[in-house]
This record gives C-alpha cells, sequence and structure tokens, in this order.
C-alpha cells in the first residue's frame, strides 16, 4: 500500500527525472526494490493510432489535454490500494503509445514525474507532497536541444519550431502557474544534493513508520 505519493513538476528538460532518478537510485539500494516506484507522466499521454504520424506532430504535448490523467489517477487510486498497475509505454518516435505496457508493482511511496501533473484539481489533491523544480527556461532549452536530438530523434528546425509554438507559450501558460500549488521550489534541477537528501530523508521517515 502507497503510503506517500509524492509529484516532481517543472519545465520539460528542467531536471524532474534526473532528480527522481537520484532519488530513486540511491534509495532502492539501501531499501530495497519494492519500497519505492517511479512513474512518469510522459508515458500517459494519449493514444493517437487513429491519427497519420504528419497529424500527430501537430499535437500541442505541452497542453493538459494531452495527456490521459484520468487513467493516471486511477493507476494511482489503485497503487494507494496496494494493487499492481500496467503503465503504458510511450514512444516519442513514433508520438504514440506502443503496444506494450509496463508492470508496476505496490510500493510504499510512489514517485510521479512530469510537466502538468498540477493543472488536474483532482490528481493535485491526490498528492502528500509536490515539488517544483525550478530551472531557468534557457538552461531547460540548452538540455532540451542536446536530449531530443539524442534520445527522442528530433532534428534543431523541429525542436526549435516546437519551442516557440508550444513549449515556451505552454509554460508561461500553465507551468508556471503551478508553482503556486508547490510544497517546496527546488533550484539548481536534478543536481541539487541539499534537496535530493530532503527528500530522501522523508521517503525513509515515510517508511519506518
Ligand atoms: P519531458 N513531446 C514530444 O515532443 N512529442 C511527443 O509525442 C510527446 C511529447 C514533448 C512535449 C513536452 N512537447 O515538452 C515534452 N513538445 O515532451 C515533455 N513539443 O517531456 O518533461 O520529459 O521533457
Ligand atoms: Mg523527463
Amino acid at each position: 500500500m502507497a503510503q506517500s505519493i509524492i509529484a516532481i513538476v517543472g519545465a520539460s528538460a528542467s531536471g524532474k527525472t534526473l532528480f527522481t532518478q537520484t532519488v530513486y537510485n540511491e534509495l532502492s539500494a539501501e531499501l530495497g526494490g519494492s519500497s519505492l516506484a517511479v512513474l512518469e507522466e510522459d508515458a500517459y499521454y494519449r493514444d493517437q493510432s487513429h491519427l497519420p504520424v504528419k497529424l500527430r506532430e501537430k499535437t500541442n504535448y505541452d497542453h493538459p489535454d494531452a495527456f490521459e490523467h484520468d487513467l493516471l489517477l486511477s493507476h494511482l487510486e489503485s497503487l494507494r490500494a496496494g494493487e499492481a498497475i500496467d503503465v503504458p509505454i510511450y514512444d516519442f518516435t513514433q508520438h504514440n503509445r506502443s503496444l506494450n505496457t509496463r508492470r508496476v508493482p505496490p510500493a510504499g511511496v510512489v514517485i510521479v514525474e512530469g510537466i502538468l501533473l498540477l493543472t488536474n484539481p483532482a490528481l493535485r489533491d491526490f498528492f502528500d507532497i509536490k515539488a517544483f523544480i525550478d530551472t531557468p527556461l534557457d538552461v531547460c532549452l540548452l538540455r532540451r536541444i542536446e536530449r531530443d536530438m539524442r534520445e527522442r530523434g528530433r532534428s534543431f528546425d523541429s525542436i526549435a519550431e516546437q519551442y516557440e509554438n508550444t513549449v515556451r507559450p505552454m509554460y508561461y501558460e500553465f507551468i508556471e502557474p503551478c508553482k503556486q500549488h508547490a510544497d517546496i521550489v527546488v533550484t539548481g534541477g536534478g543536481k541539487n544534493r541539499v534537496a535530493i537528501d530532503m527528500v530522501k530523508h522523508n521517503i525513509r521517515s515515510t517508511l519506518a513508520n
């Protein structure tokens, strides 16, 4: 049964995944595998099999409607109740859900990371701790160019176009205003050792109770 569900939010390429993976790797080495689980909001991008690839490229992926937040919420309810879930696997090169899923067994603490988790009031209420990774957008953009060319099969031109059309405007419209809902604001992205240790400490004490 999940005793605590932690949300890590912030701009695209702000360091959410690094922050989360650092906490996860360090703690699972210490506590054993089944105490902690990680979910990514990215996995809950809607299925777009009905759309041709050219049209999928036009979807606004930085808008809350791009995500199936209802499915994520029902998965979190299952984990809270101690039930395993089957998480979709998203394929960024196809802009679509793949046919496979990933089984996540119940865990004592669940960390969820993603850009727009706090725009959904029901999800927001569900989280025990909300952290906003507050990295300047120019730093995010540099990281995003490097990452998306290397890992997500993108060209520089397509990254630049997406950035101007959706990533930047949607950041100001939806992501940045979520900071007001956060319990803690983390500077320095995934490399903030003090914040990482504070979250680890909180998880250890939750699991000890
Ligand atoms: P993170 N995204 C894509 O580029 N293609 C998709 O099919 C689905 C998502 C991008 C999305 C968002 N935006 O900024 C980013 N665009 O993935 C979120 N444009 O992922 O938080 O890991 O950076
Ligand atoms: Mg990420």
